[in-house]
């Protein structure tokens, strides 16, 4: 099993590209905000918890995803590898998912990172909130605070990352297909 991490800034695009990764490449997608979004549609305890975090822009506890990363990882077959989105989005999130992995014989191959700049990011996201109503797109200090929050608490996971020599940037600005591509030339090589 190869395992792809996905990474880049709130709207950097990591869950519209890795639903076509996942389906040309036959990873299991692991999607932690939309597992998250799943327990607040249903209802649950913990949905109704998190809601109130991720509607001001922080970020959930760190156990409850590597929990749910866990429990998704158990029991998969069939897969060519596993692709997170969203996750880890802390420096103990990716400690805590390298331990993971090695525990269950597997480590993280390759991080893909979608490098998008500020004004893009602010743009597409508001134009998300018009068309899918997430409460966490509407209001534009929260897009700034989970700006923020990525900078000060996500983005030091990439040094991390970078001295294991799994760092890939790519250009995520420009059509949606042409992003694609330059992904997939990645992925495809880790495959083989
Ligand atoms: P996520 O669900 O991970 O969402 P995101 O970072 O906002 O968006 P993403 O980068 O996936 O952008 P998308 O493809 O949709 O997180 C939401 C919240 O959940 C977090 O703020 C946090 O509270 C919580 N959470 C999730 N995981 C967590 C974790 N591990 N730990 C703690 N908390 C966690 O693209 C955005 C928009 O841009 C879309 O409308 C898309 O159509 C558009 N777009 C994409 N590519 C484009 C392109 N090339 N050109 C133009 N538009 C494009």
């Amino acid at each position: 099993m190869v395992n792809f991490l996905i990474f880049g800034p709130p709207g950097s695009g990591k869950g519209t590209q890795s639903v076509r990764l996942a389906e040309k490449f036959n990873l299991l997608h692991l999607s932690t905000g939309d597992m998250l979004r799943a327990e607040i549609a249903a209802g649950t305890e913990l949905g109704k918890r998190m809601s109130a975090i991720m509607a001001k822009g922080e970020l959930v506890p760190d156990e409850v995803v590597i929990e749910m990363i866990a429990s998704k990882i158990d029991g998969a077959k069939g897969y060519a590898g596993f692709l997170y989105d969203g996750f880890p989005r802390t420096v103990a999130q990716a400690v805590a998912l390298e331990k993971m992995l090695n525990q269950r014989g597997m480590k993280i191959d390759c991080m893909l990172v979608l490098e998008v700049d500020r004004d893009e990011l602010v743009k597409r996201l508001v134009l998300r909130a018009e068309q899918s109503g997430r409460p966490d797109d509407k209001d534009p200090a929260v897009i700034d605070n989970r700006i923020e929050v990525y900078r000060e608490k996500t983005e030091p996971i990439i040094s991390y990352f970078k001295e294991k020599g799994i760092y890939q940037p790519v250009n995520g600005v420009g059509e949606i297909e042409d992003i694609f591509h330059r992904l997939s030339d990645i992925v495809v090589k880790y495959l083989n």
